[in-house]
């Protein structure tokens, strides 16, 4: 599901997969990563508590790939180390979470670029719309 086209992003935007599914992420062109916004990655959480974090490291040869397994329910938001500002950013629904028990889906941290403020944003109405949160 990576990558640039033209562009730098992650395709499609959202994911969702069942509790204990796995998302393989394929390198199409470029160097990238996916990174979990984890404290562990040194970053702000938006993720489920308690989730496992994740980071593929720079990837750069066409076709490689990367997955993750979710154990948690709930919603992650996650992006690419050399392209976040640019606002190479995705998310994964695993299960069918309470959109209103979320982290990743209260305001995106303020101290982030706009460029992220506003991807996340992007991404949140989407992740609401998939939950069936309409308000
Ligand atoms: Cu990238």
């Amino acid at each position: 599901m990576i990558t640039e086209d033209g562009g730098y992003h992650f395709e499609p935007h959202v994911v969702r997969v069942n509790v204990g599914g796995t998302v393989t992420w394929t390198n199409e062109s470029g160097s990238h990563s996916t990174t979990a916004y984890h404290p562990d990655n040194d970053q702000p959480q938006l993720v489920p508590d308690g989730a496992a974090s994740w980071d593929s490291g720079l990837r750069s040869e066409e076709g490689a790939t990367f997955e993750h397994t979710f154990e948690t329910e709930g919603v992650y938001h996650y992006y690419c180390t050399p392209h976040e500002s640019l606002g190479m950013l995705g998310s994964v629904i695993v299960g069918d979470p309470d959109p209103h028990e979320q982290v990743a889906l209260e305001d995106p941290p303020a101290d982030k670029p706009e460029t992220v403020r506003e991807k996340l944003t992007e991404l949140n109405e989407i992740v609401r719309t998939a939950l069936g949160d309409d308000h």
